[in-house]
C-alpha cells in the first residue's frame, strides 16, 4: 500500500514547475499503478497548447475558473467539478482566468520530470517504463 501527503511531493524532484503550470506528481510509473496521478496548479492568465498524442489524460477540476479548446472543435467552461477525459488525443488549449487546480490521471503513467514539447506533447520514450 502506498501513502503519500502532497507535503512530501513539493520542492522534490517530483514537483516539476513549467512556464504555465505546476505539476505535484504524486503517483509516477516507478509506483507500478499503471497510471500517475498529479496535483496539477494551471497558473492564472495562461494558455497552453497541449497535445497528448502518447498517454490519455483524464482532468478534473477542484478550484478555479477557465476553458479547454479543442482544436477545430468545441470550447467547454472550467470550475470546480469539471471533469474531462482526452480519450481521442484531441489537440487542445488550456486557459485559465484564475489559478486552476486539477487532479490529473495519465495512462500510461510519467515517468518523472516530463514537460510540453513544442507541440504540448510528452515524449512516447518515457511512455512504457516501468
Ligand atoms: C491539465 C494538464 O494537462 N495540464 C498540464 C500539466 C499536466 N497535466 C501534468 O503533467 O500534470
Amino acid at each position: 500500500m502506498i501513502v503519500k501527503h502532497l507535503e512530501q511531493i513539493i520542492r522534490t524532484p517530483d514537483d516539476v514547475d513549467a512556464p504555465t503550470w505546476n505539476s505535484r506528481r504524486l503517483l509516477l510509473a516507478k509506483d507500478g499503478m499503471g497510471f500517475s496521478m498529479h496535483d496539477t496548479l494551471i497558473k492564472a492568465g495562461t494558455e497552453t497548447l497541449i497535445w497528448y498524442q502518447n498517454h490519455v489524460e483524464a482532468v478534473y477540476c477542484v478550484e478555479g475558473e477557465g476553458e479547454i479548446e479543442v482544436i477545430g472543435g468545441r470550447t467547454y467552461p472550467i470550475r470546480p467539478g469539471t471533469l474531462y477525459a482526452l480519450d481521442g488525443h484531441e489537440k487542445h488549449y488550456l486557459r485559465a482566468s484564475s489559478q486552476l487546480r486539477m487532479i490529473c490521471v495519465f495512462n500510461p503513467p510519467l515517468v518523472g520530470r516530463e514537460v510540453h514539447d513544442e507541440n504540448g506533447t510528452y515524449p512516447a520514450s518515457t511512455a512504457n517504463q516501468a
